[in-house]
């Protein structure tokens, strides 16, 4: 852990006119959790915000879109929920990324870039920080507050189902059902529920997948051609990674995004035989032990050869 609950608490009661800043890409966990602090901080009488996201999808936007900053504000102090260091804040918020007050993270990697820096990697989901920060903060959870911590901690566990799940996870989530969250209703939208379009790319990721290594690895790509004959967005590709390590056997799932500029987007997921972030250190990117990324500026078929060479490294005991 890098600092304490009680000094980001500390350092939260002296400031005002704050801007929260999510990472690129957006989830469950840096949107739930900018929104449960964000709300936060104005029960404690403070001016706080969330900077709009451009890649925000519809899954997520109510919880940072309505607390966009009016026009003129000028933050005097800039917080980051969930982001591991400055290459994960998007470009339209490039003019905070560099003067970040305080860091709320639970990334292992993160580079303690921020001036003041609370980071838990012990912690599943970055909202579970937002949590202990609220009770530190003295802030009575209510529903509203604990519907971002709730999506947060459900999303990053995918439904509490991961092995990053923790006692404290459940802890977590237990006092967001007693502030009146439907956990139910929320995990069946994020869970239970699938576009049209997510249905027909799930079926090409699962037509084509590839196998090695005795087939305990695994390749799916989502090629830019499927995704527009599909119409799937990021918000359609939402946890897509986590499907190849579905198939029994596989140890290493690795799923592989053609983006529009030509890069690839690489997702690994791996179970406990093989450490997902060790792979993804190889490449450039980094991440959680299980689930991991990077983001190869080749094609998808190198970045196919260069990640099984990554993936064959890790499986021989290398590390980068
Ligand atoms: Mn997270």
């Amino acid at each position: 852990m890098i600092g304490t609950v009680s000094r980001a608490a500390q350092v939260l009661k002296e400031a005002d006119h704050i801007l929260i800043l999510t990472h690129r890409r957006p989830d469950g966990d840096t949107t739930g959790s900018a929104g449960a602090l964000c709300l936060a901080l104005r029960r404690m009488g403070k001016q706080a915000y969330i900077a709009p996201n451009a890649q925000i999808t519809r899954r997520y936007a109510h919880l940072i879109e309505p607390y966009a900053p009016e026009n003129g504000f000028d933050p005097a102090f800039v917080i980051s929920v969930d982001c591991a260091d400055t290459g994960m804040i998007p470009p339209e918020m490039a003019a905070y990324a560099e003067h970040v007050d305080l860091v709320i993270d639970h990334h292992r990697s993160n580079t303690g870039f921020g001036r003041e820096n609370l980071v838990m990697g012990e912690r599943a989901a970055c909202a579970e920080i937002i949590c202990e920060l609220t009770e530190e903060l003295g802030i009575p959870l209510d529903r509203e507050i604990a519907e971002g911590i709730y999506v947060g901690a459900s999303t990053d566990t995918g439904c509490f189902k991961f092995s990053n799940t923790t006692s404290n996870t459940h802890r977590v989530a237990a006092k967001c059902l007693d502030a009146g969250v439907d956990g139910g209703e929320i995990n069946r939208a994020l869970f239970e529920t699938k576009s049209r379009a997510r249905y027909e790319i799930e079926g090409m990721l699962f037509s084509g997948m590839q196998f090695y290594h005795d087939g305990k690895i695994a390749v799916a790509l989502i090629t830019r051609e499927a995704k527009r004959k599909t119409g799937a967005d990021w918000d359609d590709l939402d946890a897509i990674a986590g499907i190849p390590r579905q198939i029994e056997g596989v140890e290493v799932g690795l799923t592989l995004t053609e983006l529009e500029d030509g890069d690839t987007k690489v997702s690994v997921r791996t179970t406990k035989e093989v450490d997902a972030s060790a792979i993804c250190t190889l490449v450039g990117g980094g991440g959680h032990i299980r689930a991991a990324g990077a983001t190869l500026h080749c094609p998808a078929q190198e970045a196919i050869v260069r990640m099984l060479e990554a993936t064959e490294r890790v499986y021989r005991g290398e590390t980068a």
